[in-house]
């Protein structure tokens, strides 16, 4: 007997819809032109299938709603916040919890509570807001992960690694002492949602604490990244998400998280460290920016929300079928022969535009081109993640080029099914197939700090 095939389908079905509008070709065209060519200056309305973000744009679950109902909405001490550091302390083991209304208000905190000018924070590779709070505070980010990661084409497992020599070189060359902690991020978000090894965190940790040099988590997509572990860390096929997430945590000192992703939530984040003094001068400095120290920006049902969507995103049929999805969209895309970042990440498929637009040099911005297109072509939304997003150097003043140039279709979680990733992946091979016809494009607005959210371009004559 042949053996069959055993489909496995997302383990969620669909309680309420949103429909969903197709603008014409030209509705569209003139959409993008009113944009500025830019993704994140479109209306959500004039959007087919939206892939800008995984971030706050997940659907919640039934029991998260329920929690919604929940809410106790005091001032101080509302009992959603306890039932968040309950959650937070048992999923995580942080021992504080200091709530924040989302990733980059604990990216604030933790920069200006650690950080002094002058300083160095080496971290595997930049994040846009995380890199940005490190230089207002007066520190030089350093990118220490291994060289692997800024090469798309190329096989690694653990693509999101510190190098420890790199780590190490910036310790003999500035001192331990101009560098207050290492940023290590699960997983990596700018080189296509790659992970890092639980062996690599392990190592890092030691290395670190030797040299009295702190651990900072930004735990963003820390579920995600444990099932990758899971599935390819020797040893560690066997072992719960419970428990890989948590021995992540417990080699780090704390944590800045953005529930906007993982935790299955619209809005929502926390600082979460170890140290009772670093604490009280967090939840001292939360009261200025954010709201009192039980509540930050969050209201007390969104807490709620948060601490049952904290219980959700380690179950392993959650993750598995999440990540499946990002899978299945990117097999279907790179077995065209399109060029992918490689091996597929967890929050989204990246196409290489480098080589999807080989024709344009990196300063007429391929990567935003492409996904301007692809709007066009579709109304599929994705966001830019290359010489745009990656800023200028503050010395130089030269546009950073990075390595990496490339187009993130990032997939909400159990937002769109399978029939949707279908749509996607044969918009993308219809721009694929009339890649030489796009061309570059230049500013006509260009803001000062983190310039990808609102720059304006216009075709490149
Ligand atoms: O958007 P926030 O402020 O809740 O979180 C900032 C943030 C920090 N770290 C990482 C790895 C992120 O991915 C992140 C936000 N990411 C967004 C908005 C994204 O579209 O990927």
């Amino acid at each position: 007997m042949p053996t069959r095939r055993r489909s496995w389908a997302e383990p969620w079905k669909i309680k309420m819809v949103e429909p969903l509008k197709m603008l014409t070709a030209d509705e569209r065209k003139a959409a993008i032109e009113g944009a500025g060519c830019n993704t994140f200056l479109l209306r959500s309305e004039d959007v087919y299938i939206d892939l800008l973000t995984d971030s706050g744009t997940s659907a919640m679950s039934d029991r998260q709603w329920a929690g919604m109902m929940l809410g106790d909405e005091a001032y101080a001490g509302s009992r959603n916040y306890y039932h968040l550091e309950d959650a937070v302390r048992d999923v995580y083991g942080y021992k504080h919890l200091i709530p924040t209304h989302q990733g980059r208000a604990a990216e604030h905190m933790i920069s200006r509570l650690l950080i002094e000018e002058g300083d160095f924070v080496p971290g595997n590779m930049y994040f846009t807001t995380t890199r940005l709070h490190q230089e207002m505070a007066g520190a030089t980010f350093v990118d220490v992960i291994i060289d692997e990661a800024h090469q798309p084409d190329l096989m690694h497992p653990f693509k999101g690694n510190v190098d420890l020599d790199k780590f190490q070189a910036l310790i003999d060359e500035v001192g331990a002492e101009k560098i207050p902690y290492i940023s290590d991020a699960t997983t990596v978000n700018m080189c296509g949602g790659q992970p890092i090894s639980l062996e690599n965190l392990r190592q890092v940790s030691e290395l670190a604490h030797a040299n009295g040099i702190l651990v900072i988590h930004d735990m963003t997509r820390v579920a995600e990244n444990a099932l990758l572990i899971k599935e390819r860390e020797p040893g560690q096929a066997d072992r719960s998400m419970e428990e890989i997430v948590r021995d992540i945590c417990d080699l780090t000192d704390g944590c800045t998280m953005s529930s906007k992703k993982d935790h299955l939530v619209n809005i929502g984040g926390f600082l979460a460290v170890n140290d009772d003094a670093l604490a009280d001068k967090a939840r001292n400095m939360v009261v200025i920016y954010e709201g009192l120290h039980t509540y930050g920006g969050m209201s007390g049902r969104d807490m709620e929300a948060l601490s049952i969507g904290i219980y959700e995103s380690i179950q392993y049929d959650h993750i598995h079928a999440r990540v499946g999805q990002v899978h299945y969209l990117g097999n279907k895309i790179a077995d065209e022969g399109i060029p992918i970042m490689k091996p597929i990440g967890t929050h989204g498929v990246f196409l290489d535009a480098k080589r999807f637009l080989p024709h344009l040099d990196q300063d007429e911005f391929p990567a935003q081109a492409l996904a301007a297109e692809l709007y066009v072509e579709s109304g599929v939304r994705a966001m830019e993640r290359g010489n745009v997003s990656a800023g200028r150097n503050p010395d130089t003043g030269e546009n950073r080029r990075p390595a990496l140039e490339l187009v993130r279709l990032t997939i909400p979680r159990r937002v769109y099914t399978q029939a949707h990733m279908d749509v996607v992946a044969e918009s993308v091979m219809e721009i694929w197939d009339k890649r030489e016809s796009i061309g570059g494009l230049e500013f006509t607005y260009e803001p000062e700090y983190l310039r990808f959210f609102q720059a304006r371009f216009r075709p490149k004559c």
